[in-house]
């Protein structure tokens, strides 16, 4: 017998890849290529913390490739601006008028570049089709720096202000924990494999306490759900802290050996008593004690604590101090001396990335320019020249990102992209929001299309990502639009020559084997298992620092302390609704919104609503209401639902406002007000009133 399949077999093979979206888990992928089209991705079952598992959208990524409205050619735009009317153009001709136009502008004096201003953040997480060749484009050009603030700069300079980076515990360790506490994060929907830890955790008799305004899916599956106002868990915290000092719950040697500042703290939040949180909080005071008494009992080195934050708590004026006093909590009980217990928020800082060697910032060679935020391009856009601000936003070059549909008061921002005099090119996969405003819009390559290489927030492996088939259309990766770029912009150094395999090879150098990466899909970095069993903080003094010197030499409260919202609950008769709007399951930000099956899962943008508050206002479940402030309105479908505690509306989901009711989503509401720390969005700091249409 002929052992050789027959000729008109298949050719089929499984290429090793890596989630690129912004998620904690970062999964490694496997997907199928038969006869060069990718006909499935799943989970790869070699790699521990994936687990042959991915999530439902991400499992739908050859829908989302091969979706019909994929740009698969360069447009120029011919309507009017934002009317998303555009002609079919060649990359040589959109290249060189792009090029001629940001020369025009570089080259009308030593400082002018910064007229230009990149925008991205993380629509992919590769650390090569991120900021690699684009940062040394714009660094060579001289344009506006952009500080990228949009989504965890709050919780990350509180982490770095308390642990002294973003690290904590490893997340397979969670399996072994007697408590955790979620808080701020709805783990079902943004990191199902840290949720399988805790399921293992919960199977072996662990308590699970949700900390979370929302009722969410991860609530509901908890032993208990405190369901806060959102902005107070600082001061949840610090009755905590109260009740383990007045209950003598401590780790006293821990404390003694290994913290910084503890008098002080220990004064400050002996001024929290539970009866001051609870009001404030909107929660019962025996809520209180109760989590302190879990917490305190299970601790002192008696059984494994462990906390994992996510980003949602954060979204709100006091998020960084929230998160450095969440941080502090595990060394008041020694949590920490054991693997199983201490606190997670991001593990990112594990990663050995050789920026500089990616991102080149000596090409600035001495220009110092500006540095905007992109949580306020709203206010940005529409800025006029000054000696404070410098010159006017002329030219903006978006990828991996959609600003008009996630950036914060998005009227503003959709007030700014329809400037006429504003010059914009946006790469991208999809004709989003942003892409709507765009001059030029040019096709991007995805995940499947592209090397790449990836850290993770969540776990502390790195991860490859080999290309599965050819670039669709005439879609580009971002490296090479940007080298060509270069070229067309006459920029001489080597480094803009670099093709993907030298970039991936240069994202970590020797830190990680690259042979190792070439061959499993991933390398798992060498992080000890209990990383502060014996301090070792990554902080100036080595201990976990309750009182920051550096946060006192800026001016600021160098203890971490209650910061009421910008927007408090209860502060405004006009709006006396707080909104939040975390993600929707089935959507990644604004990804996979125009992916068919997964916005019929998601059905229609929705508020949901408790029934007193929907009572008052004679609202009906299913009724089309007006969310709306002072920034503006919103509509969409109320839903009545015990997920939403009294007096806080949820709106889920970064919506397409072209595919709302109204052409708006919930970013119409939320205010480019800033963090405490990190100068983050406050997504989650926003008043509302709620009628029916
Ligand atoms: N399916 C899916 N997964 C995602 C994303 C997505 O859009 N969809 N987004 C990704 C991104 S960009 C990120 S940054 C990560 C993490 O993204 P996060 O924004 O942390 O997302 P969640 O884990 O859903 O956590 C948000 C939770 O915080 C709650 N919350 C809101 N305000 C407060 C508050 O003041 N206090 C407390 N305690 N809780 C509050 C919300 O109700 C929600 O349940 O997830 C990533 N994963
Ligand atoms: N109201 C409200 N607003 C929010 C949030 C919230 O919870 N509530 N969450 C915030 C958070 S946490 C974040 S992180 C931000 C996220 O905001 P963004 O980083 O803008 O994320 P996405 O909305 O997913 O948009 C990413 C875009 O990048 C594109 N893209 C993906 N890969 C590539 C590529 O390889 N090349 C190019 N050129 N394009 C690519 C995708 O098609 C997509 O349109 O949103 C924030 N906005
Ligand atoms: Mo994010």
């Amino acid at each position: 017998m002929n052992s050789s399949p027959p000729s008109s077999a298949p050719d089929t093979t499984q290429v090793l890849g890596a989630c690129p979206h912004d998620c904690p888990d970062t999964c490694s992928m496997l997907t199928t290529v038969q006869n060069g089209v990718a006909i499935k991705v799943q989970g790869n079952p070699k790699h521990p913390h994936t687990d042959g598992a991915l999530c439902t959208k991400v499992s739908r990524y050859p829908e989302r490739t091969y979706h019909p409205d994929r740009l698969l050619h360069p447009l120029k735009r011919v309507g009017p601006k934002g009317a998303g009317r555009f002609e079919r153009v060649s990359w040589d001709a959109a290249l060189q008028d792009i090029a001629a136009r940001l020369k025009t502008i570089a080259d009308r004096g030593p400082d002018a570049a910064q007229a230009i201003l990149p925008y991205s953040y993380a629509g992919t997480m590769g650390l090569v089709q991120g900021e690699s060749i684009a940062a040394r484009f714009f660094h060579q050009l001289g344009a506006s720096l952009l500080e990228r603030t949009i989504c965890s700069t709050a919780g990350g300079e509180g982490l770095n202000h308390t642990l002294g980076a973003k690290v904590g515990m490893r997340v397979e360790f969670f399996a072994e924990s007697k408590l955790i506490l979620i808080w701020g994060s709805n783990s079902i929907s943004s990191n199902l494999h840290f949720w399988r830890q805790a399921q293992i955790a919960k199977r072996n008799g662990a308590k699970l306490i949700c900390i979370d305004p929302r009722q969410s899916e991860t609530a509901e599956k908890c032993h208990e759900h405190i369901a806060l106002l959102p902005g107070t868990d600082g001061a949840l915290a610090l009755a905590l802290m109260h009740e383990l000092i007045v209950n003598d719950w401590l780790d006293h040697d821990y404390l003694r050996q290994y913290t910084l500042g503890w008098d002080l703290l220990r004064e400050r939040a002996l001024q929290w008593s539970p009866e001051r949180a609870a009001g404030l909080c909107g929660v019962t005071t025996e809520q209180i004690r109760s989590l302190a008494k879990d917490y305190g009992a299970s601790a002192a080195g008696r059984e494994p604590v462990a906390i994992r934050m996510n980003y949602g708590l954060q979204r709100v004026h006091g998020g960084g101090n929230a998160v450095r006093l969440i941080a502090s909590l595990p060394a008041l009980v020694g949590a920490w001396r054991h693997r199983a217990g201490g606190v997670l928020l991001s593990s990112s800082g594990a990663f050995p990335v050789q920026k500089a060697t990616l991102q080149r910032p000596d090409l600035l060679a001495g220009k110092t320019p500006r540095s905007l935020n992109m949580s306020s391009i709203g206010d940005d856009l529409l800025r006029p020249a000054s000696a404070a601000y410098g010159p006017t936003i002329e030219a903006l070059i978006v990828y991996n990102s959609n600003p008009v549909a996630i950036a914060p008061d998005s009227s503003k921002v959709a007030q700014g992209f329809a400037r006429d005099d504003l010059f914009t090119v946006v790469l991208e996969h999809f004709q989003t929001d942003t892409a709507d405003y765009a001059d030029y819009v040019l096709p991007a390559t995805t995940q499947l299309e592209h090397w790449d290489v990836h850290s993770s927030y969540g776990h502390t492996d790195a991860l490859l990502n080999r290309p599965a088939i050819a670039p669709l259309g005439e879609a580009r990766p971002n490296t090479q639009i940007f080298r060509e770029l270069a070229a067309r912009m006459d920029f001489a150094d080597p480094c803009f020559a670099d093709d993907d395999l030298a970039l991936c090879r240069q994202a970590y150098g020797e830190a990680v084997d690259f042979d190792e990466l070439l061959a499993n899909g991933f390398a798992t970095l060498p992080t000890p298992q209990a990383p502060f069993a014996q301090g070792g903080f990554p902080t100036p003094s080595g201990k976990c620092e309750f009182f920051s010197a550096r946060l006192a030499a800026r001016g600021l409260d160098g203890l971490p302390d209650h910061v009421p919202n910008h927007e408090a609950f209860a502060s405004s008769t006009l709006y006396p609704l707080a909104m939040i709007s975390p993600p929707a399951r089935n959507f990644l930000n604004s990804s996979f919104v125009n992916v068919e099956s997964l916005r019929d899962m998601e059905g229609e943008p929705l508020l949901e609503m408790n029934a007193t508050d929907a009572a008052v206002r004679a609202i009906q479940n299913g009724d089309i209401v007006r969310v709306f402030n002072a920034r503006g309105e919103y509509r969409c479908k109320a839903k009545i639902s015990s997920r939403a505690r009294p007096g806080v509306v949820n709106g889920l989901g970064v919506w397409w406002r072209k595919l709302g009711l109204s052409g708006t989503n919930v970013n119409q509401l939320t205010s480019q007000n800033l963090t405490d720390l990190g100068g983050g969005p406050t997504f989650y700091d926003c008043l509302v009133q709620v009628a029916g249409a």
